[in-house]
């Protein structure tokens, strides 16, 4: 029988990419989308174009339980996929109210709602490197404590903590991925690889003259989104629930990425980076890297990209962009 899917966040990065890798597996693919994105289609959906008619959208709100009732009610998935979230990690404290509160209602309505009208249905829930926040050992796995110092880290713990206490009370099938930095050509422009590889593209086309950035020193475990949700799907196929860290187990600063992105459009970034203190965040004691020893030894997952390929497939996208204007 038709598997039956339902993803929220289906127009991000990693919620198209799932949805690729699941129509490509034979799955019904159903997502969540907020009315206003059915409204502004080709700027909100426009990482999910090129499925359209191919996956069946439901206006929903993660806000409003009844409206994922009544969609969880609809489709009747076998899996659950919850990847929307305010993802931005701000240190701003206006946004702490509305982070905090999406992020853990909009976990706590899923797998309530499941647990209630489809109890066998399949949970994953996008965890994150931030649940770790100020680390003291590097690398980490699913026996570093939690330190989250930013708001959406605290938010990320409380989901995480809701997941397993799911798995443990109700018996559910529920999975956190703990998920480190990953990148693709769908990345948002506010995250600082897109921000980094679409300025040095408009510099090089002579449309912008330099890019301000904050902290170049600052290291990331940086990985393929493509890689990531397919480590997704395997903790859904596996034989029990369980969570796993998925990363690269390597980090590079910002600065390496900005020298090699630049580089493949053959120009010199320290013409052209200004360094702007508004973009600095609470400088890290510890990198975040991520050791990725479980979900290999478990599921066989292992990364098929390096950090330069994927750099290179960013650029020569954005390059695209451009030319088949
Ligand atoms: O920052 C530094 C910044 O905003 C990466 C999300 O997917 O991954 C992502 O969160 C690094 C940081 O991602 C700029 O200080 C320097 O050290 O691309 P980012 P993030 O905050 O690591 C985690 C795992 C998630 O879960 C999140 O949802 O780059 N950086 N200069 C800058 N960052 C930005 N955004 N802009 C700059 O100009």
């Amino acid at each position: 029988m038709t598997k039956k899917a339902l993803i929220t966040g289906i127009a991000g990065q990693d919620g198209s990419y799932l949805a690729d890798l699941l129509l490509a597996q034979g799955y019904e693919v159903h997502g969540i989308v907020r009315r206003i994105a059915i409204e502004d289609s080709a700027h909100k959906l426009k990482n999910i174009q090129h499925v359209h008619g191919r996956v069946k959208l439901h206006v929903a709100s993660l806000d409003n339980v009844l409206s994922l009732i009544k969609t969880i009610r609809e489709v009747m998935p076998d899996e659950c996929y919850h990847l929307a979230a305010s993802s931005f990690v701000s240190y701003s404290f206006e946004d702490e109210m509305s982070i905090l509160n999406n992020n853990i209602n909009s976990t706590h309505y899923l797998l309530a709602a499941l647990k209630e009208f489809v109890p066998r249905c399949r949970f994953y829930y996008a965890g994150s490197s931030e649940m770790f926040g100020a680390v003291e050992t590097s690398p980490q796995d699913e026996r570093t404590p939690f330190n989250p110092r930013a708001i959406y880290g605290v938010s990320k713990v409380a989901g995480y903590h809701l997941v397993k206490n799911y798995r443990q009370q109700y018996g559910m099938f529920a999975c956190s991925g703990i998920l480190y930095n990953h990148e693709s050509p769908r990345r948002g422009y506010e995250f600082v690889t897109r921000k980094i590889v679409s300025s040095a593209v408009r510099i090089k086309l002579g449309l912008q003259e330099s890019v301000s950035l904050g902290n170049l020193d600052a290291h990331r475990d940086w990985g393929y989104a493509p890689d990531y949700v397919n480590a997704m799907w395997l903790m859904l196929q596996a034989q029990d629930p369980d969570d796993y860290v998925v990363a690269t187990g390597e980090t590079h600063t910002v600065r390496e990425f900005v020298e090699t992105a630049f580089g493949c459009l053959d120009l010199d970034y320290r013409q052209y980076v200004k360094i702007d203190p508004q973009f600095f965040r609470p400088a890290e004691q510890v990198p975040l890297c991520g050791n990725p020893a479980k979900i290999a030894r478990d599921l066989g997952w292992k990364r098929t990209r390096t950090l330069p390929e994927i750099i290179r497939e960013m650029v020569t996208s954005e390059l695209e962009l451009y030319t088949t204007k």
